[in-house]
């Protein structure tokens, strides 16, 4: 089977196109864009049209194709008009719109009805802000970012669970919309199109597109997150770290945590594939970084090899906190954060990358702490998937916080649990989750660090 999978990040959007066959998995990259939100006035927007135009060319490039898969970051959406239309670009989670909505909210009255963490960007938060917009009121459809590239290509609607979930509008383990949350979004249900589950047809690309003829969109795992967590090559009792312009750290559950403590420890329970939930919470991740080197001009590889030598721990910040999201001034607000907490203020870019990189590893290792104890679960071992698992000292900084093995890669975890999804439901692969893992175990590089004492 070739499968294509199309995986948008914040960063930018990649067509990866692999070949499934029973015990084989081999893929490459067809077409990589950039993604780069757009101010407009007040707004930052996701130029959704532009990456449709990568997808688009990416998979005309790609040849002939079985099925092809999307998945993107959560919660954003695009909203339609009674012809179809597109009513303006998709406003960004980080946009500024969403300030102190949720606090209007009893967050745990939220939480026990939805299990989704209170976070700012949060898609029911969103359209509390964006309710009394002409815009709103004259949509007709509201399409999270996947099923929207989906609906274009294929001229079929749908809303796909995983991505659901993040809205905070869906009833916690995912059984259907919350009615008291579309309430309270002021959404009515006719806005949201039928909820379809990973694995099922979404439609065939239109002709008109110039892809391969008759090519089949099938519904994945449409939460970049989700795919990546479908994508660990885990077994048995670990965690995940899915580590990109977010890190998602946390573990798989059979069903979700709705307790006030877990509520206050920031936990999240978004749906997964085949039932599962992704217990977990959000950490800043490389976000961090990435602000800060687009104000530095010093390159990667040089921040990482003077991080490697520079003292461990000096300084520390909370890679959780809130006053992270937005962007912009990002090496002035951790040096705020150092000052404020009494720790030596990073002097240099590498000094900062070192501050940067250890409050990421003290972040994992808590929150691993964290859901264990929560949960009431086991960890032996630590998966870290996505582009951190190219970051070696991130990595062996992880391994040494958690006292726990750090299994890295792959890289293209997102991808791959979306193709997964994509050639179960062909009949390509064994139809376990567990099996889908192991076929990503036993054909992906996967390097181990182990703590050191
Ligand atoms: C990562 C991610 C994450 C969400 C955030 C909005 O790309 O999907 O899981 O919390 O973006």
């Amino acid at each position: 089977m070739r499968i294509a999978a199309v995986d948008l990040g914040a960063s930018n959007g990649r067509v990866i196109v692999a070949d499934v066959s029973p015990g084989a998995l081999t893929f490459r990259e067809v077409a990589r864009f950039p993604n780069e939100p757009v101010q407009v006035g007040a707004t930052l927007h996701w130029d959704v049209l532009s990456l449709y135009r990568g997808v688009l060319e990416g998979l005309r490039a790609a040849g002939p194709l079985d099925s092809v898969g999307i998945d993107s970051w959560a919660v954003d959406y695009g909203l339609l008009d009674a012809d179809g239309a597109l009513l303006g670009n998709p406003v960004h989670y980080r946009d500024a719109r969403t300030d102190g909505v949720a606090e209007r909210f009893d967050g745990y009255e939220l939480y026990a009805a939805t299990g989704i963490a209170t976070m700012p960007f949060n898609t029911v938060f969103q359209l509390v802000a964006a309710r009394s917009s002409a815009a709103f009121a004259a949509a007709r459809t509201l399409l999270l970012i996947p099923d929207l590239l989906s609906y274009w290509l294929t001229g079929v609607a749908g809303t796909e669970l995983t991505n659901a979930s993040t809205t905070g509008l869906l009833a916690a383990g995912g059984k259907g919309w919350s009615p008291a949350m579309l309430e309270l979004a002021g959404v009515d249900a006719s806005l949201l199109p039928p909820l379809r589950m990973p694995g099922t047809p979404a439609g065939t690309i239109k002709a008109a597109l110039g892809v391969s003829p008759d090519t089949a969109v099938t519904v994945v795992a449409s939460h970049d997150t989700a795919s990546a967590v479908a994508g660990v090559p885990g077994a048995g009792n670990f965690a995940y770290i899915s580590c990109g312009t977010w890190s998602l750290v946390g573990v798989e559950l059979p069903a979700p945590v709705v307790s006030r403590e877990s509520y206050a420890a920031g936990f999240t329970n978004e749906i997964g594939v085949d039932g599962t939930v992704r217990y977990l919470r959000n950490v800043m991740g490389l976000w961090l970084l990435q602000e800060c080197m687009r104000e530095w001009d010093t390159p990667l590889a040089a921040l990482l090899a003077g991080a490697a030598q520079a003292p461990a721990g000096r300084s520390v910040v909370d890679a959780t906190d809130p006053a992270f999201l937005a962007p912009g001034d990002m090496p002035a607000r951790i040096a705020a954060a150092c000052r404020a907490a009494d720790q030596p203020v990073p002097a240099t870019p590498v000094e900062m990358t070192r501050c940067i990189l250890d409050s990421l590893a003290l972040a994992y290792r808590r929150a691993i702490d964290d859901a264990r104890r929560l949960a009431g679960v086991t960890v032996d071992v630590v998966h870290m998937v996505g582009g951190g698992a190219l970051n070696t000292l991130l990595c062996q900084l992880t391994a040494d916080a958690c006292g726990l093995p750090v299994l890295a890669g792959p890289v293209e975890a997102g991808a791959l649990g979306n193709i997964l999804v994509q050639a179960r439901a062909l009949g390509a692969v064994d139809s376990d989750l567990s099996d889908m893992r192991e076929l990503v175990r036993t054909t992906q590089p996967i390097v181990r660090y182990m703590p050191r004492v």
